[in-house]
């Protein structure tokens, strides 16, 4: 089983995080932020990993520090689980309709850290939680990850599937990606040798 653990404790976050990117979408979350629970849990659920995020963090303040942590220590605990990357598919883009929004996302478990954003919300708040989060946890999680993820939502009106599309469609890009493929046989997906 390929799998990842992270404790990280800050003035501002105490985030536990524990995963097996081999599982069946289990998900155990509590962030401390309702919307942000909703979006790790459907991550779980479509990248069927089995994941446990727990947050303690000053969201007294508001949920900036806890959504951008849990993505950094999420991100540390992909790229331990995936090791040496012996075997993946490293590839994977989706497009991921919801309802009238379209979303494109493309992965490369290359390494090296890179992230495109091209999504815009028309509405500042998905109820309490800030649409702008939503980009600091996909930089804080691809950097970390060590992915070159590119992230553009092609159409779209309501906050909630805007970023519903791009959490899902994310899951779904690294079910993919992160898979192992049998015609590998083990190797490292890279004429280098190394990932
Ligand atoms: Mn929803």
């Amino acid at each position: 089983m390929r799998s990842g653990e992270v404790k990280r404790r800050t003035n501002e976050t105490d985030i536990s995080v524990k995963l097996s990117l081999d599982g069946t979408g289990k998900a155990e979350i509590a962030t401390g932020v309702g919307f942000f629970d909703h979006m790790l849990d459907l991550f779980a659920r479509h990248s069927l990993i089995d994941l446990a995020v727990t947050v303690k963090g000053d969201t007294h303040i508001d949920d900036h520090h806890s959504v951008e942590d849990a993505g950094i220590a999420l991100g540390e605990a992909v790229k331990q689980a995936l090791g040496d990357k012996k075997g993946i598919r490293r590839y994977a883009d989706v497009h991921l309709p919801m309802d009238e929004t379209l979303t494109r996302v493309a992965v490369d478990v290359s390494g090296r850290p890179f992230l495109v954003f091209r999504t815009s919300f028309k509405a500042e708040k998905i109820g309490t939680f800030d649409t702008e989060l939503v980009r600091e946890f996909f930089q804080a999680f691809a950097i970390n990850a060590g992915l070159t993820l590119h992230v553009e939502t092609l159409y779209g009106d309501n906050a909630h599937h805007i970023a519903e599309s791009c959490f899902k469609g994310l899951a779904r890009a690294l079910r993919h990606a992160l898979e192992v493929d049998p015609r590998e046989g083990g190797r490292v997906p890279s004429t280098k040798g190394a990932l």
